[in-house]
């Protein structure tokens, strides 16, 4: 990630404010939690140590260690080593908690709260770097408000080299897929002119400092959900909507290595998916279908099966929380919405149905027609407007917008919508399932063109409509091309 100069201004500006700000003294303690499964010693030592060194002592109450059933010796008895001798000079200073089986992350950071006992608890991942008065500006956000759920503000650890690459000031928000993402602050905060102030934001991207009871009242994470990810949104929506808020504080800062590999397995996607699935049935009412159609998943018969979520829904009926419109409209106002989806999912020509209309290479912007693999490159989404996007569900206002199916001097072409709409191009198709794909002001249609024996030899064209037919994975309403 690159920065400019304004960027570093304002971060070398911001630290000496943030320096010059006092907070009170009878400040609430903190237990910090690292969770961690096969970590490398040394960062875990390091992650202890650097909050040690970071926190006022008589700030941190204690640590907890979660090892979620890790199996490296090498890690248990350095870390042994350490632990006694931190316990020896402060008894029960370090707790250490061990899985006998893998519980996940999510299960994880829920055992690291039960195990804490300050008024406030922090559950971090272990491989971090606090800077100097971290925790005093989090700690003074949630004694004045206890339903305030916190994070720092993120620098990134180069995996590779340790060096500390500053990231500008980000609130933290999520895609349709509901992976986390780094968002520009919200208007109302540039407005203020403040840079320490605290940034309103729609959720937390993983680390958070929440208030030991209210964490509790407010139902902990969705312990139903498996192995990693969702939990952070799942608990962003449910604060925002059942009464407290979240914010990034700009005064708090927390280096983390981004890894380049996660922990648990090799590819996190399939249980990123069953936990978002879990977050749109509970909490996203009519807009559960963006996560579907994001995944790129039937809405109804999906085939994943995203375990009991009944306990999820009393809790949201217990806490009398609002409704996901008011979210969006209320916290998350620049998530795009595509509530004007009529069909979508792998778009294939009946000719051959092992092909599906992909949008080939990124920077070509010319669609192809691919084997099958049913990735973000063959999402379709043919609207009520009759626009046909093709590609990932462009999840903000910030985002680039979709790319549109347009007629360019009779070729097949990728544009933008927004911009294809003002420049008044071939951007709407007739299309109904089973049905010809027609554009509405060149009356040509797409339509392939080669040999059947040749999986690759065809070619994907527009020309005088001679009948072939198309059909789309989901249809979600009538399809009509009035
Ligand atoms: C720091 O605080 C002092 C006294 O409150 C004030 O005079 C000074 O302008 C402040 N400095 C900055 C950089 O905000
Ligand atoms: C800026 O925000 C900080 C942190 O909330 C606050 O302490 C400070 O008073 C604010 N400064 C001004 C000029 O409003
Ligand atoms: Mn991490």
């Amino acid at each position: 990630m690159g920065m400019s100069c304004a960027q570093r201004c304002i971060i070398i500006s911001f630290f000496r404010r943030c320096r010059n700000i006092t907070y009170p003294a009878n400040l609430p303690q903190v237990s910090v939690v690292f969770i961690f499964v096969n970590e490398a010693p040394s960062v875990v030592l390091r992650s202890m140590h650097s909050v040690i060194s970071k926190t006022p002592a008589h700030l941190l109450k204690e640590i907890v260690l979660v090892d979620d059933h890790s199996n490296n010796d090498e890690l248990k008895e350095k870390l042994r080593a350490y632990v006694d001798e931190v316990n020896a000079r402060q008894p029960g200073f370090v707790k250490v908690i061990r899985h006998q089986k893998q519980e996940g992350l999510i299960r994880s950071r829920v055992s690291g709260w039960r195990a804490a006992t300050a008024p406030v608890v922090a559950l971090f991942d272990a491989h971090v770097e606090f800077s100097v008065q971290w925790a005093e500006p989090i700690l003074s956000r949630i004694k004045e408000d206890r339903t305030r759920i916190i994070s720092p503000s993120f620098d990134n650890i180069k995996y590779d080299n340790f060096e500390i690459e500053e990231y500008p000031l980000a609130a933290q928000g999520f895609d349709w897929e509901l992976w986390c993402r780094y968002l520009n602050p919200p208007k109302e905060w540039w407005n203020l002119g403040n840079t320490t102030a605290p940034i309103r934001s729609p959720a937390l991207i993983g680390c958070f400092v929440v208030d030991r009871l209210y964490f509790e009242e407010i139902g902990l994470l969705d312990e139903g959900m498996e192995i990693y990810g969702g939990e952070n949104v799942e608990l962003s929506i449910r604060v925002w909507q059942c009464g407290g808020s979240v914010e990034v504080l700009p005064c708090s800062r927390l280096a983390h290595i981004e890894r380049a590999h996660k922990p648990y397995t090799e590819d996190l996607t399939a249980h990123v998916r069953r936990n978002a699935l879990r977050v749109a049935e509970v909490w996203m009412d009519e807009f559960k279908s963006h996560v579907y159609m994001a995944w790129n998943i039937p809405i109804e018969n999906s085939g994943i099966d995203i375990g009991a979520i009944s306990n999820r829904k009393a809790l949201r009926q217990r806490l009398q929380c609002k409704g996901f419109k008011w979210y969006l409209h209320n916290v998350y106002p620049e998530m795009r919405l595509y509530t004007d989806t009529v069909a979508y999912g792998m778009l294939k020509n009946v000719l051959k149905n092992d092909l599906c209309l992909d949008q080939g290479p990124e920077m070509d912007n010319i669609p192809i027609m691919y084997i099958c693999h049913g990735m973000t490159s063959q999402n379709i989404y043919y609207m009520s407007n009759q626009q046909i996007r093709v590609g990932v569900l462009s999840p903000t206002i910030d985002d680039n917008d979709n790319k549109c199916l347009v007629d360019v001097n009779n070729r097949p072409r990728l544009i933008e919508c927004s911009y294809a709409k003002a420049k008044r191009m071939k951007l709407y198709w007739l299309f109904t399932q089973g049905g010809s794909i027609q554009n509405r002001k060149s009356k040509r249609c797409l339509e392939l063109q080669g040999s059947p024996d040749n999986e690759f030899g065809f070619q994907l064209l527009l020309q005088k409509c001679t009948g072939q037919r198309w059909t789309i994975s989901n249809v979600l309403k009538k399809t009509s091309s009035q």
